[in-house]
């Protein structure tokens, strides 16, 4: 009898307790105040009720529960995907930059709550299914990005954010007013635009879906880093000198970084966030989450951060940081490789230079081509 106690107990604890995680048992917590510090960055396998992932179904519980807390802490939270999204008003022309047709058209997403945004499509005049590069604009015709793209293969759609809301605090946006029942911030708004660019994608006939990747700069890489680690029909996702509420993390950063508290200043950039994320100045570290979750999120699928050594002020140290962070998931789901970082000297800009890196690791990632010297941080 105790030699059998004895056998129980040794199996007691030398396996694992192997139960199901439950999905969807994450809780806002009763008070902010109650949150305890975390010094380090929040480890990315422990659930919030303090279980651990052991299997790739764990994760994507895990991946639900640090998706909530994304939205309730710090973006707000996105509407579904709308019923459908309707191309009018289309115009079409040739190119004189480049061998290539620009199409301008105005989506109307949803048929009850309708929202309006325009849209540019530039595709190579080639036949056949294309990848696709989403980027999105404030106003439309950044031409200059067009023939780059083009001679290497790829459409660019790019997308009017401020269409959806514009980018100045103290005001909702015509997809605010439309969805009044969501708490969702600017940047949430900018990203959920970046998702229907790809439902409106899915109703063509030559796109490449399955290449779809999409591109930001500035607060435009801060949104689609969002965009891409809620969708995962972006294959593909590039943020360039993201910065804070992007790529950069919140509780590292070089001296001159902006703070959580400098960029959700009343009269700077706190509309893009939730206002909750505001009480977590000076107290970062009472953060349950840090921007590694975001990374985290695009695992399996391919990400690259771009940054620039003199821009100090997006965190390249911070992106530094979460890239290495996010690596761990990226290798538990068997993408070692689709992790990158790739850092330039220079100031804030999306350059030719972060151009060719993203569409490099690009070619990498769809076509299994090595023709830049992005880094990977496993190689
Ligand atoms: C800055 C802001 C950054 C970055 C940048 C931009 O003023 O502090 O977080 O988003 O604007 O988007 O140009």
């Amino acid at each position: 009898m105790r030699f059998g106690l004895n056998i129980l107990l040794s199996l007691f604890f030398l396996i694992p307790p192997f139960y199901p995680v439950r999905a969807g048992s994450w809780k806002p917590p009763a008070s902010l105040d109650s949150l305890p510090e975390i010094e380090e960055l929040p480890d990315l396998f422990s659930f919030s009720d303090g279980r651990c992932v052991r299997s790739i179904a764990d994760w994507e519980r895990r991946r639900a529960e640090m998706k909530q807390i994304l939205q309730y802490y710090e973006y707000g939270h996105l509407p579904p995907r709308p019923d459908r999204v309707v191309a009018e008003n289309l115009k079409k022309r040739n190119l004189s930059e480049c061998r290539a047709t620009e199409e301008r058209m105005t989506l109307v997403i949803g048929s009850e709550n309708k929202v309006s945004m325009r849209i540019a499509v530039y595709r190579p005049e080639k036949s056949g299914k294309l990848p696709v590069i989403v980027r999105e604009e404030a106003e439309l015709g950044h031409i200059e990005e067009v023939p780059l793209l083009i001679e290497r293969g790829y459409m660019l759609v790019e997308y009017a954010r401020e269409d959806l809301d514009l980018d100045k605090p103290n005001i909702d946006g015509p997809a605010q007013k439309a969805y009044p029942e969501y708490d969702w911030a600017t940047l949430a708004v900018w990203a959920w635009g970046g998702m229907r660019v790809v439902d409106y994608l899915e109703t063509r006939n030559d796109i490449d879906l399955k290449r779809i990747g999409i591109v930001g700069h500035s607060r435009g890489g801060k949104m689609a880093l969002l965009a891409g680690a809620f969708d995962e029909r972006f294959a593909l996702v590039a943020a360039n000198g993201s910065g804070c509420g992007g790529a950069g993390c919140f509780r590292i950063r070089n001296e001159k970084s902006e703070t959580l508290g400098k960029i959700t200043e009343p009269d700077r950039f706190a509309y893009w966030f939730h206002p909750r994320l505001r009480w977590f100045d000076g107290k970062e570290n009472r953060l349950p989450f840090d921007q590694h979750f975001l990374k985290a999120l695009v695992a399996p699928r391919a990400l690259i951060c771009t940054e620039a050594e003199q821009d100090l002020w997006a965190n390249p140290l911070g992106s530094r940081i979460t890239t290495e962070q996010a690596q761990k998931v990226f290798d538990f789901l068997g993408a070692g490789k689709k992790n990158a970082y790739h850092i330039r000297k220079g100031t804030h800009d999306l350059t030719p230079t972060d151009w060719r890196a993203i569409l490099d690791f690009a070619d990498q990632q769809f076509y299994g081509k090595h023709r830049g010297k992005s880094s990977n941080l496993s190689d």
